[in-house]
């Protein structure tokens, strides 16, 4: 920090730890180009208000969800920084029904699949919401096509969201790496290095985050397990925002278990694969965590295992702390069923 200035001439931005890190130009470009546009997403998140941007867009996007004025918004915004970074071949948007090939010329050597504004229901109750992404590096010899990100999630080469709440923070972490949390500080418009992501010792605080408003769609052994977390001297405390980025920020950084598992109603879950589980599913494994699929087609599996079918696949997610992974895995055990043991 120069003397009395309040410059941090050293301050670790974005584009330094990745260039540190990988020593990849291409990638440190990615990253900013994505950051830029979680920059400006969240400035149109924070003046929806006064930018009249609340409200419906009129449209229907891929998964039949009507789309928010801000949805369409920040769509058009990561689509823009990232065919322009020159570094991008495909783009999977959840907003998209088709993915985005960049044009011949423009092209490069990654592939980004993304939620551009996660938690649309919250957009306009100005509850958390935040920007998912996971990051492929295309096939040796590939024009970039689909089959470059229709792949199991082990193969992504780096994975975040950024969530914009009263601090806008983006997480993110290179495959087998630290999970790493980024600031923005609102005095340069830069993202700074501030803290280092990981499941707390011991497991953390007892918390789980669920709708259960669709319990009665649930497993037996499912309503038993949600039923135990309410009993005993300290019970769990139970938090769900509706917004997956927010819940998975706080169960990262406090401890528990977010669930949206599979039910008669959606026999894959409600959440999408390539630009929701498989990010997330990076993070929670990197920060220590388990991140499971559940009982899916009458076995167990991790979530990063599963090869989607089309780009908008779904897979139920049951992520979090070891401890509280365990603890629901013991009621499928005590079903019959054989669990992962861990
Ligand atoms: P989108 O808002 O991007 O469609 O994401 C889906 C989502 O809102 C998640 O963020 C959240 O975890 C879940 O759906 C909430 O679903 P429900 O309202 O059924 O509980």
């Amino acid at each position: 920090m120069e003397q009395g200035t309040g410059v941090d001439v050293n301050a670790p931005t974005l584009a330094g730890f990745v260039m540190q890190n990988t020593k990849d130009k291409d990638l440190v470009i990615l990253m900013q180009a994505i950051a830029l546009s979680c920059k400006q997403i969240s400035t149109a998140v924070k003046r929806a208000g006064i930018a009249q941007l609340y409200g419906l867009a009129g449209e229907m996007n891929s998964t039949g969800d009507d789309q928010k004025k801000l949805d369409v918004m920040s769509n058009d915004i990561m689509i823009n920084a990232l065919r322009n970074s020159g570094v991008c071949s495909v783009l999977v948007s959840e907003e998209d029904e088709e993915p985005i090939i960049v044009p011949e010329g423009m092209q490069g050597k990654y592939c980004v699949a993304f939620d551009p504004l996660d938690g649309s229901s919250n957009i306009d109750c100005n509850v958390s919401v935040g920007t998912i992404f996971g990051v492929y590096e295309k096939k040796e010899g590939s024009t970039g096509t689909t089959a470059d990100i229709l792949r199991c999630g082990d193969d992504m080469l780096c994975a975040g969201y950024c969530v914009y709440s009263s601090a806008v923070e983006l997480v993110f972490a290179f495959k087998g790496g630290g999970v790493h949390c980024f600031c923005l500080d609102p005095s340069i418009g830069e993202f700074i290095n501030s803290r280092v992501m990981k499941f707390p010792e011991g497991g953390g605080k007892k918390i789980f985050s669920c709708n259960e408003g669709n319990s009665e769609k649930w497993d037996q052994p499912i309503k038993d397990c949600v039923a135990a977390f309410k009993i005993g001297e300290k019970p769990y405390a139970a938090r769900y925002t509706g917004s997956m980025v927010a819940d998975i920020h706080r169960t990262l950084l406090y401890g528990g278990i977010f669930m949206y598992p599979a039910d008669k109603k959606s026999p894959k879950g409600k959440l999408r694969i390539l630009y929701e589980g498989f990010p997330m599913a990076m993070l929670i494994e990197q920060c220590g965590g388990i991140a499971s699929t559940g009982l899916f087609n009458g076995s167990f599996g991790r979530i990063l295992d599963v090869v989607p079918q089309h780009i908008h696949d779904r897979c139920p997610i049951i992520m979090g702390g070891e401890r509280d992974v365990v603890f629901f895995y013991d009621f499928y055990e005590k079903a019959g069923f054989t669990v992962p043991k861990s």
